[in-house]
């Protein structure tokens, strides 16, 4: 599994702060960090950018070429912004992300041509947000249609079926598992990628982890082959690195089979809920765990 490291994030009030004020110290002491935490990718979310995009996108790429190598996630609507992390990087950037309008696929496609770099397919179409796991691939099947137009490589595309926040779109965190479900008997060429800490948007902070890490892990089972994470949450990247098996298989056993609570440990109760909320077997709420 490819881990990119969500934290150097517009939505962040003291990242906005570094990135408005170009103060580099915040910025690159978590690009240092995100690597020495084993991450593979770190994404740079600038947000739309209207004005600044460009000269944003490339002092960023800058100052963290100064300490770090990682290959980086372009994370902007802004196309110049995009062209500028292109030109800067060439194949080895990834561009997060390509939405599914036609539009948005004629502007970039040729550009992912050019330099061969990775993207993001987000499955997000002209109609707006996907309802179910059908939309979900009727809308990668579409994109895929494009991306062989242009004679592109599946290799290079991680499709993304956009994750929401569990504590309100409960059917779409079903809907989510149920596509990655088929992904790879419908794109077996292709990859897969999610905004990770979305399901866990809303929801109270000492959950937010524990929703996380067992949203990733029951992905896992179904193939996912990346995801943007929390590069601070040392308990989640110690399960994807195979230091947790007991946790893995726990999660992994409780998606197919009724588990009897009364032998666990409370860590292991928790997990066991959480799967079961994440199933829409249970209905979320704040105080889920203590049912
Ligand atoms: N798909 C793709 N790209 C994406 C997303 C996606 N990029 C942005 C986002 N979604 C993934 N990145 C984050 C980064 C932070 C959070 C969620 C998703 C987050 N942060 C906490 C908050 O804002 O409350 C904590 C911030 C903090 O540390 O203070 O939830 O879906 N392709």
């Amino acid at each position: 599994m490819i881990l990119i490291g969500e934290n150097i994030n517009i939505m962040n009030k003291k990242i906005k702060f570094a990135m408005v004020e170009r103060k580099k110290e915040i910025i690159q002491k978590i690009a240092i960090e995100s690597k020495e935490n084993g991450m593979n990718f770190l994404d740079i979310n600038i947000g739309p950018a209207r004005k600044d995009g460009p000269f944003l996108m490339e002092w960023i790429i800058k100052i963290i070429r100064e300490v770090c190598d990682l290959p980086l996630s372009l994370d902007t609507t802004n196309i110049e912004a995009i062209k500028v992390g292109l030109e800067m990087e060439g194949e080895r950037a990834m561009i997060n992300s390509i939405q599914a309008t036609e539009e948005r696929m004629e502007e970039l496609l040729p550009f992912v041509k050019k330099y061969n770099c990775k993207f993001i397919g987000l499955l997000l179409s002209k109609e707006g947000m996907p309802r179910d796991e059908n939309e979900r691939g009727a809308i990668a099947a579409n994109f895929l249609a494009k991306i062989d137009e242009y004679g592109i490589s599946h290799s290079l595309v991680y499709f993304d079926p956009i994750v929401l926040p569990v504590r309100f779109q409960q059917e779409q965190v079903v809907a989510v598992i149920e596509f990655m479900k088929m992904f790879k008997e419908l794109f077996p060429d292709c990859n897969s990628t999610c905004g990770l800490s979305n399901v866990s948007n809303g929801a109270l902070n000492e959950l937010r982890g524990l929703i996380n890490r067992t949203y990733l892990v029951m992905l896992w089972k179904y193939g996912l082959s990346s995801a943007i994470v929390d590069a601070y949450d040392k308990e989640l990247i110690a399960i994807i690195k195979g230091e947790k098996e007991n946790i893995k298989n726990l999660i992994w056993k409780a998606m197919d089979n009724e588990i009897d609570l009364k032998g666990l440990s409370e860590e292991e109760r928790n997990y066991v809920k959480t799967v079961y909320i994440l199933q829409g077997k249970s209905i979320y709420s704040d105080s889920y765990l203590k049912l």
